[in-house]
């Protein structure tokens, strides 16, 4: 057929698109029952693709320019998907080690996917994701220049914020006007939380903390790229410099969020007019404000050149809303109860939480270690020596833990304690890696079906960076295995076949619930964004899910908030992880 297209008569140029065109849409539908990670694999690394179905038992890999085979082999025996009941194999060709690009060829399916084994094949989608930061950055204009054909203009100023009457205090009435600038969208919607940017931060700044040398040339092309200080940095001051206005200074206690009272529509955000509002301080958006604080004043201490000043205001801030934490221990945030006694009603996300023991262990661990004082330490429950946490917007204990880890030897810890602490971490990684082997994806994400909760591809990012930290205190490979297995499942190792980071993949999510993607007339959405994942809740509604299986629970459609959306908290840890890998990888 091929014939077609070297000849130089219109009829067979024509039937050569035609069979382009068609030939293209059958290799997309091929790649469909073979799934790995889009972006590929490390030369030296892990290499495994899943192939659904009975049937193949055997597979090669063949050069994709030549056709070649470079390698044949033999299926794994069948496994059986806890949740659709679906049966795949693993293909391991983890022994080829030459890079270049190659396809799969299963001869039972006659099928084929593209794939890649190169030196440095994260750092693309790691420095991506990093970027994404700055596709949500508000106040500010996003030129061409840094932003390509995703340019836009300044949206949400919020020079005037208006005191919510849940909210006000001494010298700041209802509907007085404070300015609160700049910081992040913190999702697909366009309001700031801080208990959202809490974990958020705490991710990305212990990102910097973990891997120091790597973030000096971790670049995005920013307008601050070339001022001395990593972009992960400059990135992560564009929201601190907003948390900090979030403090209220007559008492040091910090407003849970700056909202709309109702969500925007799918609009730009330059079109978007509606007032705004800071809304009722808290403990617990307080003290995830203080550790915030508290880890940006350790790290920007070292920038004193560069930024005057900025890590005593940091302190300043920390202490004083720890002090007021101490002295309003039970404020939380309840958005119904609110609603109900003050006016306008809020109804953008609550992340109300009911319990702030978490919240407690980890402002305290960054005090800790930003002062070396014991005392930030009295009264706190650690929980050592139990499998810690996993780490979400509700439950931030184990950032704590990672802190005291990571500061042990500077704060002369306790060896006791460390040890039971690191344990702690391990023991939580061991529970995930029970039973690997025989996980339809050889995953360790997914193994239970709560794995898949709203915004599922955080909980994938998060169980790798555990992962990672029971790696570098044992040294154990099968720690940092299993933590690039998570990585491929976000890139397409999982059941959906889905790349779950925008503008990645060979099938890559489209149509996010994400306000600008929607509303910019571009048909890629803006890249660098981690879509939630499957979410058998289905909250959203939508009419275009395909299946109720939990690893499936996933539409590609903006519609679906539930299983779509981005989110700041679920990006950070996708920063990590593959900054991570990637850091890793480099070092060997
Ligand atoms: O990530 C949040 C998830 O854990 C909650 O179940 C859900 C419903 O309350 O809200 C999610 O957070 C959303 C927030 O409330 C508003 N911005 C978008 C967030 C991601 O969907």
């Amino acid at each position: 057929m091929q014939h077609f297209c070297l000849s130089r008569n219109y009829v067979s140029l024509f039937l050569c698109a035609i069979f382009a065109t068609f030939s293209h849409s059958l290799l997309a539908q091929d790649a469909e029952p073979i799934r790995l990670n889009q972006i590929g694999f490390y030369p030296n690394g892990q290499k495994i693709a899943v192939v659904l179905g009975e049937e193949p038992t055997a597979f090669e890999l063949k050069e994709a320019s030549s056709g070649k085979t470079v390698f044949k082999g033999k299926l794994s025996e069948p496994k059986t998907s806890q949740h659709s009941g679906k049966t795949s194999r693993i293909a391991d060709f983890s022994s080829v080690t030459k890079a270049g690009k190659y396809v799969l060829f299963v001869p039972a399916l006659r099928k084929s996917a593209p794939l890649e084994i190169k030196e440095k094949v994260h750092k693309e989608v790691a420095a991506a994701s990093l970027k994404g930061f700055y596709y949500q950055r508000v106040s500010t204009k996003l030129p061409e220049k840094f932003a390509g054909k995703w340019a836009r203009p300044a949206g949400h100023p919020d020079d005037k914020v208006l005191i919510h009457a849940s909210a006000v205090s001494e010298g700041r009435p209802e509907n007085a006007v404070i300015s609160s600038p700049r910081g992040w969208y913190d999702a697909g919607d366009y309001n700031k939380y801080i208990v959202n940017s809490g974990i958020t931060m705490g991710t990305l700044l212990s990102l910097y903390e973990d891997y120091p040398a790597f973030c000096e040339n971790f670049t995005t092309n920013i307008p601050e790229s070339n001022n001395g200080v990593p972009d992960l940095l400059d990135e992560a001051l564009w929201n601190l410099r907003w948390m900090l206005t979030m403090q209220d200074p007559a008492d040091g206690g910090v407003y849970h969020k700056l909202t709309n009272p109702r969500f925007d529509g799918m609009i730009m955000p330059d079109a978007c007019k509606n007032p705004r509002y800071v809304v009722q301080k808290n403990t617990i958006a307080t003290l995830d404000f203080v550790a915030v604080m508290a880890q940006s004043a350790r790290i920007f201490k070292n920038f004193e050149n560069k930024f005057p000043g900025l890590a005593d205001s940091c302190v300043t801030a920390a202490v004083k809303g720890w002090e007021w934490a101490k002295k309003n221990p039970g404020v939380l945030y309840n958005q119904d109860e609110m609603n109900k006694k003050f006016d306008p009603d809020v109804v953008t996300g609550s992340y109300g939480d009911r319990d702030a023991k978490d919240e407690w262990v980890w402002a305290a661990a960054e005090m800790y270690a930003l002062t070396k004082k014991p005392e930030y330490m009295q009264g706190i429950a650690l929980e050592a020596d139990q499998p810690v946490p996993l780490p979400t917007w509700s439950q931030v204990n184990t950032l704590g833990i990672y802190t005291l880890l990571r500061f042990s030897d500077e704060l002369k810890a306790d060896a006791n304690l460390t040890n039971s602490l690191k344990k702690s971490v391990i023991s939580f990684a061991n529970n995930l890696l029970i039973d690997l082997e025989k996980q339809p994806y050889q995953t360790v994400m997914g193994k239970v079906a709560k794995d898949y909760s709203w915004g599922s591809s955080s909980v994938a990012a998060n169980q790798g960076i555990a992962l990672l930290y029971a790696f570098k205190s044992t040294k154990d490979q099968k720690y940092l295995l299993a933590a690039q297995g998570n990585l491929d499942y976000l890139l397409g190792r999982n059941a959906t076949g889905y790349s779950f980071l925008t503008g990645f993949g060979t099938k890559r999510v489209m149509h996010p619930h994400h306000r600008p993607s929607v509303a910019d007339g571009i048909v890629d959405p803006v890249p660098g964004l981690l879509s939630g994942g499957p979410n058998p809740g289905q909250q959203d509604k939508c009419t275009t899910y395909t299946s109720k299986f939990a690893d499936e629970s996933f539409t590609d459609d903006d519609c679906s908030y539930a299983s779509n959306e981005i989110a700041i908290n679920w990006n950070a840890p996708f920063v990590y992880l593959s900054a991570a890998i990637e850091a890793l990888a480099e070092a060997k």
